[in-house]
C-alpha cells in the first residue's frame, strides 16, 4: 500500500511546486496567506547573519540574556491570544488548545530563562592540578518544525538554544509559518537582538536541505516523519553535525482489565488534535476479559465526538491540516473496513470521522505505521507479557499509557516497554521541565526538561597544572 504525503510537503523524489507557500484555513479551505519561500541563498544568508549576532550573545553576561528572554516571555504573554488566533486559523486547531500551545512557549522562555544562569561546569578531582568543564554554546542552531503543533515545536528547539548562548535559524512547515514568524517578530519587540532568531519559511527540499547542508550550522534539531529524519541524519553525517531527531509514533494504550476503564479508553488519548500527534495513544491494547465493555464504550463516546470547525464553541474535534493528510489515512481506512465510526462534516475543509479499526492484525499497516488522523486500531491480549510483546511490536518506541489499580504491574510494564515518554493512569506526555523523546525509530535525542540546555552545548575540559615551571 503507498500512503501519499501531507500536501506542500514534497518529499525527497517528489515533484510538488516550490513556489510560494500558501497557507489555507484546513476548515473552510479559503487561504489564510501567502508566504514567500526562501531559497539556499536566503538560508546562506541568514546563516551569515545568525553567525555575527551568536558571537555577540553569547559574550553578554548570562544575567543579561536571561533578562532579555523573560522579557520575551513577557511580551509572547501579553500575545497569546493573537497567537493562539493564528494556529486556529493556520492549523485548525481547537481555540482552547491553541491557548495552551502559545501558553506553552511562553512559560518554556521562562523555563529556558531560569537555565542560562545555572549553565554551569563541573569541578573534577585530579592529581597535579585542577581539571574544570564549561558548557559552550554550538554557535548557529537549525530548527526544521512541522506542521502539527507548529508552535510549540518551534519553541522546544528554539528556545533551549537561545538559553544556552546559541543564534536559530527556524525553518517552519510549509503549511504552518505563520506562528513561527509572528514569534520572530516578538523576539524583536522584547528587545532581542537582530538576527538571532530568524524565522524562514520554505519547503523542505529547498529551505530545509539547505539549513541541514550548510557547513556553518553546528546542529539540526528536526521534528517529522521518520523517513525525513532519516535523510536529514544521513546528511549531517556528512559533516558530523550534531543532531537531534523527535520523529513518528505508534504508541500503545495498554489497558488491564483492572483499570478504570472509561478513563483509560478515553477517545482523545488518540483524538485530540485530530491524531495529529507524535503521542497519540492509537493502538488500545485491551485485556481480552474486558475488550467489548471497552468497544461498546468507545462506540457511544466516537458517536459523541462533534467534528467541525475549530471556532464552533460546540466543536470538540477540528479538521485535518490537509487534503493530502486526508487522503494518506484514508489509505489506511477501507470503507469496508470493520470499525467503530463518528461522523465528519461535508463540503469544504479536511475531515475525517473518528474511528476505531476492530478488524486489524497486530502486523497489519494500520497496526503499526503510523496513520496520522483520528484513527486507532483496537486489540487484545492474553496477559501481561503478551501486552508488552503488542506494545513493543511496532519500530516506533515514543510514548504510551499503562492502565491498571495494579502497582506492581504498572512498575514492570513501564520498566520492560521500549519507550522514551510513558504514563499510568494518564494520557499524558509532554511537559516542558521533563525530557521529551523517542527509543528506536522515534528519534534520537531529548528535548525540553533539566538537560535541554546542556543539549545545545558542548563540553570543554581544562585542565590546570598546579606544579610551577621547574626550578
Ligand atoms: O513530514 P516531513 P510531512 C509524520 C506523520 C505525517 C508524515 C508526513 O506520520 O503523516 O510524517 O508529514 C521539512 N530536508 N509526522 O511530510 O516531510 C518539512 O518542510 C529538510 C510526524 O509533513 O518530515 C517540514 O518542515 N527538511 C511528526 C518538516 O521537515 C525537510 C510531525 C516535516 O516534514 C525535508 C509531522 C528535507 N529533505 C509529520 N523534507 C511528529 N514527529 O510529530 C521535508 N522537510
Amino acid at each position: 500500500m503507498s500512503h501519499p504525503q501531507p500536501a506542500g510537503t514534497p518529499d525527497a523524489t517528489g515533484s510538488a511546486d516550490l513556489g510560494d507557500l500558501t497557507v489555507l484555513n484546513p476548515a473552510t479551505e479559503e487561504v489564510v496567506a501567502v508566504v514567500p519561500a526562501a531559497d539556499a541563498a536566503a538560508v546562506d544568508r541568514a546563516v551569515t547573519r545568525a553567525t555575527a549576532a551568536q558571537t555577540r550573545w553569547a559574550a553578554l553576561a548570562p544575567t543579561d540574556r536571561a533578562r532579555l528572554l523573560r522579557r520575551y516571555a513577557d511580551t509572547v504573554d501579553t500575545h497569546v491570544e493573537e497567537l493562539a488566533a493564528l494556529e486556529v486559523r493556520e492549523a485548525g486547531h481547537l481555540p482552547g488548545n491553541a491557548r495552551w500551545e502559545a501558553g506553552n512557549a511562553r512559560d518554556l522562555l521562562l523555563y529556558a530563562a531560569g537555565g542560562v544562569e545555572r549553565l554551569t561546569g563541573r569541578q573534577i578531582p585530579v592529581p597535579g592540578g585542577w581539571d574544570v568543564t564549561f558548557q559552550e554554546p554550538l554557535g548557529v542552531v537549525g530548527v526544521i518544525a512541522p506542521w502539527n503543533f507548529p508552535m510549540p515545536i518551534a519553541a522546544w528547539g528554539a528556545f533551549p538554544a537561545l538559553a544556552a548562548g546559541n543564534a536559530v535559524v527556524l525553518k517552519p512547515a510549509e503549511t504552518t509559518p505563520l506562528t513561527a514568524l509572528r514569534l520572530a517578530e516578538l523576539a524583536l519587540d522584547a528587545g532581542l537582538p537582530e538576527h538571532l532568531f530568524q524565522v524562514l519559511p520554505g519547503h523542505g527540499r529547498v529551505a530545509g536541505r539547505a539549513l541541514v547542508d550548510h557547513p556553518g550550522v553546528a546542529k539540526i534539531v528536526f521534528t517529522g516523519s521518520t523517513r525525513t529524519g532519516r535523510e536529514v541524519m544521513e546528511r549531517c553525517a556528512r559533516q558530523i553535525k550534531r543532531v537531534t531527531l523527535e520523529l513518528g509514533g505508534k504508541s500503545p494504550n495498554i489497558v488491564f482489565a483492572d483499570a478504570d476503564l472509561k478513563a483509560a479508553a478515553d477517545p482523545f488519548s488518540f483524538l485530540d488534535n485530530s491524531g495529529q500527534d507524535c503521542c497519540a495513544r492509537t493502538r488500545v491494547l485491551v485485556q481480552e476479559s474486558v475488550y467489548d465493555e471497552v468497544a461498546d464504550h468507545l462506540a457511544r463516546e466516537l458517536a459523541a465526538v462533534v467534528v467541525g470547525d475549530p471556532t464552533d464553541p460546540a466543536t470538540t474535534m477540528g479538521p485535518l491540516i490537509s487534503r493530502q493528510q486526508v487522503e494518506r489515512v484514508r489509505s489506511f481506512v477501507p470503507d469496508d473496513a470493520p470499525a467503530l465510526r463518528g461522523g465528519a462534516p461535508d463540503g469544504p475543509g479536511f475531515w475525517f470521522p473518528p474511528t476505531v479499526l476492530t478488524g486489524e492484525r497486530p502486523d497489519s499497516a494500520a497496526a503499526r505505521e503510523e496513520i496520522f488522523g483520528p484513527v486507532a486500531v483496537l486489540l487484545p491480549f492474553t496477559d501481561e507479557q503478551d501486552a508488552i510483546r503488542l506494545a513493543d511490536d511496532t519500530p516506533y518506541g515514543l510514548s504510551g499509557s499503562v492502565w491498571t489499580r495494579d502497582l506492581g504491574r504498572a512498575l514492570r510494564v513501564t520498566q520492560a516497554v521500549r519507550a522514551g515518554n510513558l504514563s499510568v493512569n494518564s494520557h499524558s506526555s509532554v511537559r516542558y521541565w521533563t525530557p521529551f523523546g523517542g527509543y528506536r525509530q522515534s528519534g534520537v535525542g531529548r528535548e525540553l526538561g533539566p538537560d535541554a540546555l546542556t543539549a545545545f552545548t558542548e563540553t570543554k575540559n581544562v585542565f590546570i597544572s598546579t606544579e610551577g615551571p621547574a626550578q
